[in-house]
Order: structure tokens, then sequence, then C-alpha cells
């Protein structure tokens, strides 16, 4: 159930300086928010999203609307009916950052190592890109290295509140500005509506393009009118590659075999200050560029290894434990989610906020180096 509508709407419905809305909360919404709260209470959820959700902020936040029409049941559903979230929640606008921020803000803390509601995110900064070299020289260990960013389009809101035909513009404006990108960056953009169900798996299997069905984004109703506006673009080598309108409108990727993380950080670095020269992104003063979870706020910078450290993972509430230390996220290896298959584990910085973006793959870049000397040393 998606309370967004429309921003021609908005007029109608809220405040162009307060961002809220001036319209009720229906009653069906505010009956599923209750039956959902008491359901979520009763369980034994490890989510976030229960841990912070508290009768006091749930009675404060159930009747606020952004002024896109957004609801605390489009923020929570998806943490409602799958008790099995990490985190629960979504923003299915940029205003619902600060319209639910009595729920947003402490996840938020708690997710991003401390970053409290009184701190503001620093402005980009990529660093000394010649820094990083090469995690497994000799490959023993690594098997692939890949950095992520996700960017938000300016003037669209996030899945749930996206119409059929924002999503097919949002598609034709990335797809052509990605096709003016040169030299290594060169690619084709693949929609995801007419590719074969072959080709798609085969891009799935192999890494490249992200699974369908995931059961949070579709109980956060960011699936809606799929597989319309989604598609890929990658360059022949696939080391460059963009999804459009997943979870993200874009998530902007280079990844490639090997521990080469200068290599690929440098390529995703040129490309991202190239897209950015021709798509306006959505930012924040205080959150840095917005997202659709909250975990991916600040740098959106996700940097991963695809590795196997059979001694350490031998024991793999010790390999999270050890992980944690380093500020470390373990994956399965098709990502979030999933299990490990054949001993490769996915790991990779877990903080994106309150740090630069070299800060969060330096991160990375010492915690994997840590790992490395931690399982040579079993
Ligand atoms: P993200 O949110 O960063 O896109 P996911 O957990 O959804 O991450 O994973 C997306 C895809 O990226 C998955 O298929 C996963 O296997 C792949 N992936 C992540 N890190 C690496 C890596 N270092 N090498 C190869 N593939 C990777
Ligand atoms: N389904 C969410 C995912 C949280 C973080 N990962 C993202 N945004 N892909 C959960 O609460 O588990």
């Amino acid at each position: 159930m998606g309370g967004c509508t429309s921003k021609d709407d908005k007029n109608a419905k809220g405040d162009e300086t307060t961002g809220k809305s001036n319209e009720m909360v229906d009653a069906a919404v505010l009956d599923k928010l209750e039956s959902g709260f008491k359901k979520l209470e009763a369980s034994d959820s490890k989510s976030l999203l229960k841990k912070y959700l508290t009768r006091e902020v749930f009675d404060k936040l159930k009747t606020k609307k952004t002024s896109f029409g957004s609801t605390l049941l489009d923020v929570i559903q998806s943490g409602l009916e799958n008790h099995d979230s990490g985190i629960g929640i979504y923003a299915p606008d940029a205003e619902a950052y600060t319209v639910f921020a009595d729920l947003f803000d402490p996840i938020i803390e708690d997710y991003h190592g401390g970053f409290k509601k009184t701190d503001k995110h620093p402005p980009k900064n990529w660093g000394d890109v010649s820094v990083f070299g090469n995690l497994d020289p000799a490959g023993e260990f690594v098997v692939s290295t890949r950095v992520r960013c996700g960017r938000s389009l300016e003037g669209y809101p996030f899945n749930p509140c996206l119409t059929e035909e924002q999503y097919k513009e949002m598609e034709q404006k990335v797809s052509s500005t990605l096709s003016g990108l040169e030299g290594e960056l060169k690619g084709t953009f693949y929609p995801l509506t007419g590719m074969s169900k072959e080709v798609q798996q085969k891009l799935i299997d192999d890494h490249f393009l992200f699974k369908e069905g995931d059961r949070f984004l579709q109980a956060a109703n960011a699936c809606r009118f799929w597989p319309t506006g989604r598609g890929i673009f990658h360059n022949d080598n696939k080391t460059f590659l963009v999804w459009v309108n997943e979870e993200d409108h874009l998530r902007i990727i280079s990844m490639q075999m090997g521990g080469d993380l200068g290599q690929v950080y440098r390529r995703l670095v040129t490309a991202v200050n190239d897209i950015e020269k021709r798509l306006p992104f959505s930012h924040h003063d205080r959150l840095g560029f917005l997202t659709f979870c909250p975990t991916n706020l600040g740098t959106t910078v996700r940097a991963s290894v695809h590795i196997k450290v059979p001694k350490l993972a031998s024991n793999k509430a010790k390999l999270d434990e050890v992980a944690s230390k380093f500020n470390l996220q373990v994956r399965g290896t098709r990502g979030e989610h999933t299990e490990a298959e054949g001993g490769i584990y996915d790991i990779s910085n877990k903080r994106r906020m309150g740090l630069t973006e070299f800060d969060a793959v330096k991160e990375m870049y010492d915690g994997i180096a840590e790992l490395i000397k931690i399982e040579k040393e079993l």
C-alpha cells in the first residue's frame, strides 16, 4: 500500500515550506500500522526498526505525511513484513528523512557507528587515488574487487513514489547521458525490458546484474511497474557498470578480477566525476548523497572483495567478530542476504557516513589487509 501521490498533487496535498502534507493519514493505513507494530513488538526480530520504533515514537509519527503523501507505513512496511530485516526501513522520498527523523536518526546513528542527528556528513572527498595498491598481488585470497556508490537524480522521489512515466523518463535521461561516456567507460545500456531470461540470469550469476524479486524491496513498494525503467549499462569487459532504478536511481560500479583496489577505485572516481558533470544528483547538507536506504547515505560507497579465507571462515561467528573489529561487513557470495558459495565471502566497509569517500575505502583496504594477515598466521 503506497501512500505516495505525484509531486504535481503536492499543492493540493502539502505545504511547500514545511514539506508536510496537511492531509490526514487514512484509517486503513492507521489500522495496518497498528497491527503491524503489535506483531513486530511480539516478534523476536533483531531489526533496528524493532530496536528504535518505541510506542512513543510510533504514536508521534503515525499521523505524519510528507508532501508526496508518504506515511510511516511507506517507511516501515518492509520491516513489518520481514522480521528478519537487518534494518527494516527505507525513505519513500527525500523528505521522509526529515518528517520521520525521530525514527531515521537513531537508526542512522546505530548503523553508521555513531553518526549523531547533530553531526554533519563531510563534503565529498575521493582523496589521493594513487594510495591504494593491490590487496593480494600473489592472488592467494582475493578473487575480485568492486567499489560502488549510489546516486539519486535531483527532482525525483524514490521507488515507492515514482510513476511509470517517471521510470521511463529517468531511463531515457540516464541511458542517453551514459551513451556519451568515452574511453574505458564507453559502453551500452541494456534495458531489463526485453532482456532474455538467459542473458539476465548469466549477468546475475556473474555478479554484474542485481538479482530480481528481492522480498525486502518488494515489501517496500520498490518494485512497482517492474521491469519498466530498469536496466544496466556496462563497458565491453564489464569493469564499469551502472544499475538503473533497482534499489537506487543509480548504482555506479567499478569491478574486476583480482585484488587491485587502486585500479578499481581510480576507475570509479573518474566515472562518478564524469557522470556528475552531466546529471544533477540529490545531495543533503547534513546527510550527504541521498539514497533509498539509510545504510547507503553519505558517501554511499561500498568497497568489497570476493575473498577466500578458509581458516578464518571455518568459524563464521569468529569471521564476523574479527571483521566487525575493522568495521567490515560480511555478506554471502551473491551479496546481501545470501550464503557463501565455495567459501567465497563478500567483505566490505560497513560505514558510509561521517567519513569521506577516501576514508570509507581506506577502512576496507586496511581491514582486508588485516584479515589476510590473520589468515596467514592461523
Ligand atoms: P550492493 O548493494 O553493493 O550492490 P549486493 O550485496 O546487492 O551489493 O551485491 C550486488 C552484487 O555485487 C552481487 O551479485 C554480489 O555478488 C556482487 N559483488 C559484490 N562485491 C563483489 C566483488 N568484490 N566481486 C564480485 N562481485 C561482487
Ligand atoms: N532489506 C534491508 C536491507 C538493508 C541494507 N541493504 C540495502 N539497502 N540493500 C534490511 O533491513 O535487511
